[in-house]
This record gives C-alpha cells, structure tokens and sequence, in this order.
C-alpha cells in the first residue's frame, strides 16, 4: 500500500474513519472512531486496499497524506467557518431533519447551501488527485450528494458509485428543499446511487424524473447526455464476526455478569444504545417505561433501563434540547420510581470501547430500538449478532431500515404509538425461552448471511457492471 500516488478504489467521507489522539508526550497517534459509516466501512478498506478522502475531525486541520490502521488516509480541510455551515449547518440542520421527516423544522440558510457546494467541489477535487486511470470511486452519505456531478466533470473515466446511509425523503417532503434540483442532479453524477430501502431508491427515481432532465426508462434513469444511472437498495450491515468474537470472550461475558449485578441483579434489563439524537426515539422509549413502572404492570426492581446515549453533534441547538428534554426524563423518572443504590433507568451519556458494548448486549434481556426514523440501524444487527446463546428479544422500530430484514424475528413496533410500544416490551420480557430461541435463530440466519463483506460485495459487483 502506498502513501503517495494514485489509488484503484477511493472512498469519500465526510469524515477520516480516525480520531487524533495526543500522547501525553505530545505525539499525534490515531484511532479508529465509533459511528455507523466508520464500522460499516472499514473492513472493505482493508480488503480492497483503497485511500480513504476525508476531514479529521478538526477545524484547520490538514496532516499530509499518511497511513494508519492499515488505510491510506487524505486529509480535506475544513475552516472553522466551513464547519459551522457546510457541516452543522447545511448537513446537520438542513438535510438531517428534512431527510428524517421533519421531526425537527429544517432551516433553510442561502450562505449554508453556498457553503456545501464550496466544501463538496474541495472534496471532489481531493478525489480526482487521487484516484488512478479508471478507478472505482465510492461517495458516501449525504455531506456530499454534489460530489458524484462534481467528480464525473473532472474525472469522465472513473466509474462513481455514492451510498446514502439515512433515508430518502418522499416528493412532498424533499420538494421543500430549495436546491432540490441541484442535489438531485449532484447525486446523477454516479452510476449507481444505493439507498438502504427499496422505497428511498423509488423515491429518488421519481424525484430526479420530475425534477431533473432525466427520464426514468424501466430500472434506469437516463440523463440528458445518454449516460444510465442505477438507483438501487443495498441494506447495510456490520461486520457480524468483530461482535461475534468479542461476544465469545470470556472476559466479555464476565463483564456481562458483572453488569447485571451492578444495576442489581433484576429479572429483566432492557437496553438502548443510541447516538444522542432526536431521530432514535429515546423519549418516547423512556416514556413506554415509565409508564409500566407507573401503571405497576412492572417493578424497579423486576425491571431497569439501561440507556447509553453517545454525544453527538453537541455544538447543534436541536441536540442541546435534546440533551435536556432526555435528562429531564431520566430525572423524573429516578425521582419518582428510583430507591438508593437502585435508579430505574441507568442513563450513560458516554462513548465506550466495544467489548464494553458487547458485554452490555450480553447483558441484555431486551434490546429496545425505537427510531422515529433510520436509515437501518447497526445496533439492532449488532445485538443479534452478539446473541449465539440464542436468548433474548429485539424490539424494533417499524420505522429503521432494520425492519425491512428483521421483521420475522424482532418484535416490530410503531414508537409513536406508546400503548402498543409498552404493549410490545410486556411481550418481549415474558417470552418463553422456546419462543426466543426460535426468533433469535430467524434474525441470525438474515444477519449472518447478510454482513458488511457481503453489502460492499453486492454494492461494488453492481457498480463495476454498469
Ligand atoms: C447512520 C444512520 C445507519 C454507538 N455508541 C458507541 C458506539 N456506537 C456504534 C454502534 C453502531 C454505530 O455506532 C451506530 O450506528 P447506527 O446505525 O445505530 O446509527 P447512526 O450513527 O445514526 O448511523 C443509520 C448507519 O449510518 C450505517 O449506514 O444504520 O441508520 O443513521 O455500530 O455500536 N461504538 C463505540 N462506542 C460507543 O459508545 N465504540
């Protein structure tokens, strides 16, 4: 692998797939980062070898190309000013919401949207630098929809694929975006446009087909200068083995038992682990909980919640409500059901290693995924993988891309609908353990046969056949 040069496959992210870390002798080291995109994507980077085009993490950061974990990384720069737009702004406060329908209002900003398109040609151009003769380029998620358009006019030769990892919105809500012809035609740039539901490509297909000077003939989209492009669903999933592994050390399941007499050996745990934002449906998760406790068809101590909510995107006005509307909750409710040494939800606002992870998806009865809306949701495909004991229930959202795969085995639930959402976690606690086996044996099958080797598999033949 080299540092210099031009490389057959690049990937393009918003963000490194590392963080920096500073020694305490003052050296710079890198480590891999937690997140979906970083976990979904690094073993294909290191069976195909590729160069990884991204920003740091860090306004006014840009280290020379360099190599870590295995990976070729190339730094794009971005000005504290980029970030508060292109970035927190444009990403965070405009797409996020929009594409996640409208939990929160997008904001519609002109210096925002002026400032994506500036930082998508910068990555564009760190692509074409690049990447070799004919290589395989693949864009990933929403940061950069212009850059598939952007690339392709620098870079005819190169075959472009670009994967959206959250939803795609329906006509009426994506006909809001005041540059929704711009993002359309951006995302036109590639050969293959992948989505993670069958729906979200359907959506997009029409979307570009009224929007745009493309016409949609059978599967393909054909634009205006002849060139077919490719909408297609390519669910994405984890590598199933890492939790596996560390689900089989014994370690791991020590800390597991450890945990369940930490938040005092109760019958039943039930666990979120989430990013702390607004599309997960933590409060209406907490609500459900709280009112079993409250209604007494539960107990404090037949029951506790354990929910790790991961910082995110803290500099965001949204996720700072967030913040304080969850902790409001948790408060409540260990104020109202909680006893000394014994609160009814263990809330964590915390980043954790992954064996600590894992050891708390052994440690789990139920795991309850409640997203309002999601593009998949990795940690529902994580627990499952976790679980070769074959015990436990998954509670899962009709609403995450996960549903479309887990339906058999997982306990399907409309969040919004909070008589049902308890209903359903009465239902996932008191399974018979012949009953869990059974579901968790269906969910497995799907997973294990469907992890992350075979998505970049499946996403990257389609590519390379068009
Ligand atoms: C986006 C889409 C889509 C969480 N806390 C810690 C930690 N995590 C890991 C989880 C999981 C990942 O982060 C989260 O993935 P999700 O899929 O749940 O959610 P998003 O971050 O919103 O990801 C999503 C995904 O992209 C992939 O396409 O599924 O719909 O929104 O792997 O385990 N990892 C570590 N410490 C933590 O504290 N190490």
């Amino acid at each position: 692998m080299s540092t210099t040069g031009t490389s057959s496959f690049v990937v393009v992210a918003n963000r490194l797939p590392v963080d920096r870390v500073v020694t305490a002798d003052g050296r710079t080291t890198w480590r891999r980062s937690p997140g979906g995109l970083v976990t979904a994507l690094a073993p294909v980077m290191r069976a195909y070898d590729g160069a990884w085009v991204g920003w740091t993490g860090t306004p006014d950061d840009a280290p020379d190309r360099f190599s870590t974990d295995d990976m070729d990384l190339v730094a794009v720069p971005l000005s504290a000013e980029d970030v508060a737009m292109y970035y927190e702004g444009f990403s965070n406060a405009t797409l996020w919401p929009l594409y996640h329908d409208v939990i929160v209002s997008p904001e519609y900003h002109r210096e925002w949207w002026d400032a994506y398109r500036k930082v998508n040609q910068r990555f564009a151009e760190a692509a074409a630098e690049v990447a070799d003769e004919d290589a395989v380029v693949f864009i990933q998620d929403y940061q950069l929809q212009l850059v598939p358009q952007l690339l392709r006019r620098m870079r005819p030769d190169l075959k472009i694929g670009f994967f959206l990892h959250i939803p795609f919105p329906p006509t009426e809500l994506f006909a809001q975006l005041p540059w929704r012809r711009q993002i359309l035609e951006g995302l036109l740039g590639a050969d293959l446009v992948g989505f993670q539901r069958t729906g979200a490509a359907g959506n997009f297909e029409s979307l570009a087909d009224h929007f745009t000077s493309a016409t949609l003939a059978g599967d393909r989209l054909i634009t205006e200068d002849g060139r077919e492009v490719l909408a297609r669903a390519f669910p994405i999933s984890i590598e199933v083995e890492e939790v596996a592994r560390l689900a089989d050390d014994p370690e791991v399941k020590a800390r597991a038992a450890t945990i369940r007499e930490e938040v005092g050996s109760p019958k039943y745990i039930l666990l979120g682990v989430d990013r702390l934002d607004y599309t997960k449906g933590i409060g209406h998760r907490l609500k459900a909980f709280g009112e079993l406790l409250r209604d007494g068809v539960i107990t404090p101590e037949e029951a506790v919640l354990l929910q790790v909510a991961t910082p995110s995107r803290e500099r965001v006005e949204a996720y700072q409500t967030l913040r304080d509307e969850v902790e409001l909750q948790v408060g409540r409710l260990n104020g109202d059901f909680g006893r000394i040494g014994t609160p009814a939800v263990h809330y964590l606002h915390s980043s954790y290693e992954r064996a600590e992870l894992v050891a708390l998806l052994l440690a789990a009865d139920v795991m309850v995924v409640t997203p309002l809306r999601d593009g998949m949701n990795l940690v529902a495909k994580e627990y499952v993988s976790a679980r070769s004991d074959l015990r436990g229930a998954l509670v899962l959202s009709e609403f995450a891309g996960a549903a479309d795969e887990l339906g058999d085995g997982a306990f399907l639930v409309n969040p919004h609908d909070i008589d049902g959402l308890k209903r359903t976690m009465m239902a996932a606690m008191r399974i018979e353990d012949a009953e869990a086996e059974q579901r968790m044996k269906l969910l497995r099958d799907h997973v294990i046969s469907h992890d992350i080797t075979r998505w970049a598999r499946d996403f990257l033949t389609a590519l390379r056949a068009i």
